[in-house]
């Protein structure tokens, strides 16, 4: 129903404004930092309050509605995604641009119903930036309805694509070749260091594509929504449709530039989110 959809949109930025307060007042305060996978896979004890406070509100509000966070699928929590309503929910992406203060960390949360992404917010509190969508309704910044980049040559183009946390050496490889290849063929390559981000800044035309490998369904589950909302494509980088637990994604202004950046990627592979 149409007002229940409005309901876990009010809800979903209400609870990410107050995650936002609790980001921005830990940013000022000395930060307990421990590793997960690679030196570059971090978490603080911010990422693991905010998840806990986000998911109670849920399920508080709506205690039919399933979970899968980043912080509760590491200490140990199934990542399995049902047709039911599940809140995806990265309490921080961009954890390490949270640690050192460098202003693109995000709260996302995404509502999957059937599978799809229905409703989506990522708020930045250090930029105070909310972005919000609704599946059939537009994606917004603040008040400012988003529409994406109508540049369609990869030429004219700025590729936003990221390191990943895994410090593999063979993974390693395959991601710098695959940037030498894009950056000599287009405007330039810039790297923010949270999906979800780079996802919002395609969507507001300030980037034409972003792909990765190796991110989880947490970085990706509501800027999915509001790249199609904003006029992009959302696909996985073999061209086919996106699967949300598959740990890749690529997205773009359209699919002109989507398939000029595909023809240059090179598959690194990752163990799936889950196999339901
Ligand atoms: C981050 C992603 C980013 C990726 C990082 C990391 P986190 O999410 O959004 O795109 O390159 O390795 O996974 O861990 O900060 O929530």
């Amino acid at each position: 129903k149409s007002s229940d959809i409005d309901e876990y949109l009010r809800v979903a930025i209400d609870v990410a404004k107050e995650a936002g307060k609790v980001i921005c007042s830990a940013l000022e305060v000395e930060k307990r930092i421990e590793t997960k996978e690679s030196l570059a896979d971090l978490v603080t004890e911010t990422d693991q309050q905010v998840e806990k406070m986000i998911i109670s509100t849920f399920h508080q509000k709506f205690p039919t509605h399933c979970f899968i966070g980043e912080e509760s699928v590491s200490s140990g929590e199934k990542c399995t995604l049902t047709n039911a309503p599940t809140w995806i929910i990265d309490p921080i992406d961009g954890t390490t641009n949270f640690v050192h203060r460098f202003q693109f960390s995000c709260i996302s949360i995404g509502l999957l119903i059937n599978k799809r992404t229905e409703v989506a917010v990522v708020f930045n509190p250090n930029l105070d930036h909310m972005y919000t969508a609704k599946r059939g309704h537009g994606a917004y910044c603040n008040n400012t309805k988003l529409k994406v980049s109508d540049v369609n040559n990869l030429q004219n183009a700025l590729i936003l694509a990221e390191f990943g946390s895994s410090r593999d050496p063979e993974k390693m490889t395959k991601r710098v070749e695959t940037m030498h290849r894009i950056v000599n063929k287009s405007h330039g390559i810039r790297s923010l260091g949270s999906a979800a981000m780079a996802m919002c800044l395609v969507a507001s035309g300030r980037g034409e594509a972003y792909y990765e490998y190796g991110i989880h369904c947490w970085d990706v589950a509501a800027g999915d929504l509001i790249v199609r909302e904003a006029g992009g494509v959302v696909l996985d980088p073999s061209g086919s449709d996106m699967d949300m637990m598959a740990r890749r994604v690529i997205c773009a202004c359209n699919k002109d530039i989507a398939d000029q950046v595909i023809s240059l990627l090179q598959t690194v592979e990752f163990e799936r989110d889950s196999e339901e």
